[in-house]
């Protein structure tokens, strides 16, 4: 009976996200570049400090892209690897542990895989040990050719825990520009990884009354990023590849810094729990379109399960015989985001489950009013939201797709 409920929800979700527009294969055969970048958040998008923005590259980009403005990161105990695992298969991280480690020899519909059946060269890049995460057994199941790892680069400007975020995006792209086109390409960032401690020379902001301490040091270092970026896309216009590519960047998961005051501090309001919880939960997802089409913000709700369906509709994949949870951003539908602690929103309520997980007991939101409302307007998503993330668990841990598949 669970299977038959399992089965059902993976076709109304696979029926959900198949209509067709004119949007379907728009881009088809367009090289595919995606950014994750370390700890970006969406809180500070938009936003200067002392006068300077805090991503000036960013906020440029977004004139001339898709700025999906309420975007959840979906992630667990898995962090960086959780959100690399959601975005490329569509399915929910594990509610302990990372899937990276726990089951990477398991069967998922998994992006690099999909595309390189069209004829698209999948490599990932990411200048740190490649064991970390289990990343080399994990790349080598999802269908990569290669996975550039610190061993593959010249750490030429050592920063954090390795090479800067500058030197790794030249390296990659000029390792990009002699594979075969059309390319997929995944780059992981590092630079802003906690403790977020940048070099004095490398530190563009006043940060002001944040300076030593540990949000004003996050702040410095997003702002590095955000040079690099910059730098970034300026070479892929030299190198030819602004007109062909997709690009797509988003973060990964939250700072680690969860104290209210100097979220207060910096966006100069009192925040309540459910703008905590949105602050903690939100990345930003740009898409740039090869023609520049479409840009503009979207603020229907979404998260990184997105990104895959999303992406083979651009290119004119048909994704109906592929197991995924997520919505495909490019149809004008109801969303439903669910996040790994049970949270979930629509584009009507935000619920905030109880760490007893008993559903009278956690908070039901009204997004209009922005204060809780009675918690049965939020028992359908609760519902909707269990089975969905239960039914997630199940594929992963009994390697379920691998059963169907033989069946
Ligand atoms: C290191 C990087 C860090 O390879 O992915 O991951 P995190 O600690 O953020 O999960």
């Amino acid at each position: 009976e669970e299977m038959d409920a399992i089965k059902a929800l993976f076709h109304q979700k696979s029926t959900q996200r198949s209509v067709q527009n004119e949007t379907f294969g728009k881009y088809k055969n367009s090289n595919v570049v995606v950014v994750q970048v370390e700890a970006f958040m969406n809180f500070m998008i938009g936003k200067s400090i002392n006068g300077k923005e805090i991503t000036p590259n960013f906020n440029k980009l977004m004139k001339e892209s898709m700025y999906f403005s309420n975007y959840y990161h979906q992630t667990g105990q898995g962090r960086t690897s959780d959100a690399d695992f959601s975005s490329h298969s569509s399915l929910h991280p594990l509610p302990s542990g990372s899937v990276f480690v726990r089951y990477p020899d398991h069967q998922y519909d998994m992006l690099p895989t999909i595309l390189k059946e069209y004829g698209y060269s999948p490599n990932v890049f990411h200048a740190y040990d490649s064991s970390f995460w289990n990343r080399t057994i994990m790349y080598n199941n999802m269908g990569y050719d290669r996975f550039f790892s610190k061993k593959d680069f010249t750490i030429d400007e050592p920063m954090g825990w390795s090479l800067s975020d500058n030197s790794f995006f030249k390296q990659s792209l000029d390792k990009m520009t002699s594979i075969t086109q059309p390319f997929y390409s995944f780059l992981i960032t590092l630079s802003s990884h906690h403790p977020y401690t940048i070099p004095k020379d490398k530190q563009g902001l006043d940060v002001g009354e944040f300076s030593d301490t540990i949000f004003g040091n996050y702040l410095q270092s997003i702002h590095y990023v955000d040079d690099a970026l910059g730098k970034f896309t300026e070479q892929m216009k030299k190198e030819g590849l602004w007109d062909n590519t997709i690009l797509v960047i988003y973060g990964d998961h939250d700072n680690s810094i969860k104290d209210k005051p100097y979220y207060e501090q910096f966006l100069g309001k009192s925040l309540n729990d459910l703008d905590m919880e949105q602050i903690m939960n939100q990345v930003p997802l740009l898409v740039h379109l090869p023609d520049g089409s479409q840009a503009g913000e979207y603020s229907d709700p979404s998260g990184q399960l997105d990104m895959t369906p999303s992406l083979l509709h651009l290119l004119g994949i048909p994704a109906d015989s592929y197991h995924m949870l997520g919505n495909n951003l490019f149809v004008d539908q109801d969303r439903f985001v669910v996040l790994r602690s049970g949270a979930f929103t629509d584009s009507n309520v935000f619920y905030i489950p109880s760490p007893d997980g008993i559903f009278e007991n956690g908070r039901c939101y009204d997004l209009n009013t922005r204060d809780t409302t009675t918690v049965v307007n939020c028992r359908v998503g609760f519902d909707q939201a269990k089975l969905q993330l239960r039914s997630s668990d199940q594929v992963i841990q009994y390697d379920l797709l691998r059963k169907w598949d033989d069946e």
